[in-house]
This record gives C-alpha cells, sequence and structure tokens, in this order.
C-alpha cells in the first residue's frame, strides 16, 4: 500500500520563522557590570505596581545561561531569534560613558548564537529606558530622550553592525506612550493629559527616524531595519464590501498616532481630527525623521476588535460579550482573525510591502502534571488558529516574509510579574529549568516542514 499523501498547507518558499523575547523579561543580572537602573527596574520597587511584587533582577537568568539557552533552541530548530538589548547596559545614565563591559556582553551572546547558527534580530528598545533619563528629562517627554536614542543607536549599530543585518527600533510604542503617561499604569506611572501622550508618542516616532538613520549610516552592506507597532486590529463582522471599509477606516482611526504620520509623514486629518487641540506642534525636520523609508513593517499580533458599518459607514466598534473566548491574561480576547486583517489591512490601509509578525502568542498560567509535562493544547490551539488565518492572508497576496512567535521562554510578563507565561518553554523559576512545552514540540514540526498540514 502507498504511504498516504498529506496535502499541506505550505508555506512560502523561505518563509522566516524564528522565536522572540526581550532583554528586561529574562536577562535578570540588573546591577551587574556596571549596568545602570531602567524605569521597569525603578517601577517594580514601589510596592503593589506589579502582580506578587516581582521584579527583574533575577528573571531567566538568562545573562548567565544564554549558553544553555541557544542549545536549547538548536536543538527545537530554531534558526532565527529576536532579542533585545538593554540599553542601561550599553549607557548606565542613558546618554553619559558607555559601559564596555555591556558592549562585551552583547559580542559573547552573539559568539554564542553565531555557534549555534541562530541567526540574530534585534530590537534596539524593549522599553527598558535608563531611569536616568527619566530623573533628568522627564524620559519620553522629552527631546532630550530623542537625542540620548539617537547617540545610543549610533553605539550599538557601531558595535555590532558588522555581525547583524536585522534590526527592529522600538517594540511597541503604546506601552511606553499611551499606557505610561496616559492610563498611567506603566512607568513612570504618571497619569497626564492627551497633550502629554501626544508628545511622548511624537518623540518615540522621532526616535525610531534616528534607528533608522543609525542602520543607514553604520549598518554595513544588506543591513535592513524596520519599526515593531501593536497596531490596534479590527476585525469586520461580516467579510463585506461595507464591513470592509469600515475596518479599514478604523485601522487608521485606532493607530492615527503612531501608523498614521509614520506613513504618510505629516499629521493627516485622522490625526487633527481625533487629538483636535492635543495635536503636537512639530518641529521642521520632524517629519523627515519620522518618514524615514524603512524596509519592512513588524506587527505584534495577540488580539483584534471586531467593527461593523454603522451610520454613515462609519466603524461601530463592539464590546466584547463576557462569555467570549479569552486567554489567562485577561486583556488577550482569542480573535485568531486578527492575524489575516492585521497585515491585510497594514498593506492596503498604509501599502507595507514587506510585514513580518514579530510576535504572536498566548498568555496562560500553565501547571506540569503529574509526569512534569506541560500539555498546553490551549496555546497550540490558538498559535494554530493564527497560523492558518495568516497562511490565508499570504494566499490572498499580502506580503508577510517571516513569522516570530512569543515567546521562547515564560518570563516576566511586565504588570503580571511571573504569571501570565507565554512559553513555548516552561520557566521553573526556582531551579531555572527550562521544560518544552507540548506547543514548542508542535511549533518545531511547523519551522522544520514550513507548513501546516
Ligand atoms: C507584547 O505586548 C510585548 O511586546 C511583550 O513584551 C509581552 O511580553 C507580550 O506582548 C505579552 O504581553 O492595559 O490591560 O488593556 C502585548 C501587547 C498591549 C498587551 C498592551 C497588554 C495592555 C493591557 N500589550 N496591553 S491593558
Amino acid at each position: 500500500m502507498k504511504a498516504p499523501t498529506i496535502p499541506s498547507c505550505s508555506f512560502p518558499r523561505g518563509f522566516k520563522w524564528g522565536v522572540a523575547a526581550a532583554a528586561p523579561q529574562i536577562e535578570g543580572a540588573a546591577r551587574k557590570d556596571g549596568k545602570g537602573e531602567s524605569v521597569w527596574d525603578h517601577f517594580a520597587r514601589q510596592p503593589g505596581r506589579i502582580t506578587g511584587n516581582a521584579n527583574l533582577d533575577v528573571a531567566c537568568d538568562h545573562y548567565h545561561r544564554f549558553a544553555s539557552d541557544f542549545a536549547l533552541m538548536r536543538d527545537l530548530g530554531v534558526r532565527r531569534y529576536r532579542l533585545s538589548l538593554a540599553w542601561p547596559r550599553i549607557l548606565p545614565n542613558g546618554d553619559g560613558a558607555v559601559n564596555q563591559a555591556g558592549i562585551d556582553f552583547y559580542h559573547r551572546l552573539l559568539d554564542a548564537m553565531e555557534a549555534a547558527e541562530i541567526e540574530p534580530w534585534i530590537t534596539m528598545f524593549h522599553w527598558d529606558l535608563p531611569q536616568a533619563l527619566e530623573s533628568r528629562y522627564g524620559g519620553w517627554r522629552s527631546r532630550r530622550t530623542v537625542d540620548a536614542f539617537a547617540r545610543y543607536a549610533d553605539v550599538i549599530v557601531q558595535a555590532y553592525g558588522r555581525r547583524v543585518k536585522h534590526w527592529i527600533t522600538l517594540n511597541e510604542m503604546s506601552s511606553f506612550t499611551v499606557l505610561a503617561h496616559g492610563v498611567g499604569e506603566r512607568p513612570p506611572g504618571i497619569k497626564s493629559g492627551e497633550e502629554v501622550v501626544n508628545l511622548t508618542y511624537h518623540h518615540a516616532l522621532m526616535a525610531h527616524g534616528h534607528g533608522v538613520r543609525a542602520v543607514r549610516e553604520y549598518g554595513g552592506r544588506g543591513a535592513r531595519v524596520g519599526l515593531t507597532d501593536d497596531a490596534a486590529i479590527p476585525v469586520p463582522i461580516m467579510e463585506s464590501p461595507p464591513h470592509i471599509a469600515a475596518a479599514q477606516k478604523a485601522f487608521r482611526e485606532l493607530n492615527y498616532r503612531s501608523l498614521d504620520p509614520l506613513f504618510h509623514g505629516r499629521f493627516t486629518s485622522v490625526y487633527r481630527r481625533l487629538a483636535g487641540p492635543n495635536a503636537v506642534r512639530a518641529q521642521r525636520g520632524d517629519f523627515n525623521l519620522i518618514s524615514m523609508p524603512t524596509d519592512f513593517l513588524g506587527l505584534n499580533v495577540y488580539t483584534g476588535v471586531y467593527v461593523r458599518a454603522g451610520r454613515g459607514g462609519r466603524p461601530e466598534y463592539l464590546d466584547f460579550p463576557a462569555s467570549f473566548p479569552t486567554a489567562d491574561a485577561s486583556w488577550l480576547r482569542l480573535v485568531p482573525q486578527a492575524m489575516y486583517w492585521g497585515p491585510r489591512l497594514a498593506q492596503s490601509v498604509y501599502g507595507a510591502d514587506e510585514i513580518y509578525i514579530t510576535e504572536n502568542g498566548a498568555g496562560y498560567d500553565d501547571v506540569p502534571n503529574a509526569d512534569g509535562e506541560i500539555v498546553d493544547l490551549h496555546r497550540r490551539q490558538y498559535i494554530r488558529q493564527c497560523l492558518g488565518e495568516l497562511h490565508r492572508c499570504i494566499q490572498h497576496g499580502v506580503p508577510v516574509k517571516g513569522y516570530f512567535c512569543w515567546s521562547f521562554m515564560d518570563n516576566f510578563e511586565w504588570l503580571d510579574g511571573y504569571t501570565k507565561r507565554f512559553g513555548l518553554c516552561y520557566t521553573d523559576y526556582a531551579t531555572q529549568r527550562r521544560i518544552p512545552k507540548l506547543s514548542a514540540n508542535w511549533y518545531a514540526e511547523i519551522m522544520r516542514t514550513n507548513s501546516l498540514v
């Protein structure tokens, strides 16, 4: 009898699979080898800010364990890893002297990745602003932080440009702008008005521009750079023209502070309508920086928001009913179609012509079973549904070139501390053992075969 032929749902040849993590969430060694304090180190010391009053001091101790972590990645067949560099390790005071021990650490780490044949995709900034910049200048409220970022970007691209060819300037601006200064629940944890929120966004976009500039200046041959955004993703409840048109309008409205200035290089009528009197007064040259051409757009896709066409075709946003399927991370409504509409809207609304999914995953309070195995069928299920949507999206002509799963291992989940695990590998924080979950072995197979069945 012939072996059964299994029809497969292949991804395009050369599709780039990987895993992701970020320095502050995994490294630990918060005070080691001259590292300065970050705003998150500082914030975590304020009682009541973080679940269990957890801090980032040890995290996954990746600082001391990167070699075995890369060996495990290699065993799982990981060929690309999106990591971030800790700005306060490189420039402990934000913009003063360079800390050579910090530079050397990432050289050792990159050596180990090279030996394991894992390609680095480096995020310059994943939220760990040097506290010194917050204390002295008011952090992202000040243009001096933009200048400090420009210098930091120059330093790291000069140091690592020879060996790193994939750069991501910033991760998810909303976290250190609207959630930090508007909602006020992330560092610096001060609630301000819309005017300040818009200003911090403007400065973040300018910093992004400097990241692009630094890669163009010092990145060398073949260097590529883009931004990772956590665009809010509208999902039309009916896949018919009026609702899709409403989703397109919604995409601009929901992302008016980030994608609109980035792609248009000016404050558009959408921005001015929504920002009103709180719009930023930009200075000459700001937009040249903000809209420097990039090589790709990174999207972190976790969830979406349902919309329909309301009166006059205007988008009407729907509330989630209480029973809507949700991960243990309570903000993570399970909306796999966001993986279809996110990239598709980025292409159709803004003309994004090369897109990477720089994060996707799900946070649960996983527990090992009696045999010590983590049977995370829930995570496998969600990621698989998302990948099915991504496949369909690519099939429909949307230029998504790669996908990074968040995260390689459970780690410091910001306000949730060490709860709400997102790892493919389980981190046993008592022993620092990593245990691949069922989803890790499943994802290894996806990466290996470049297909779903
Ligand atoms: C990403 O954020 C981050 O890049 C990564 O570091 C993180 O570990 C991972 O995903 C999992 O969370 O204020 O209650 O409405 C995900 C996107 C957007 C999720 C802001 C939390 C705030 C929730 N985040 N959102 S709430």
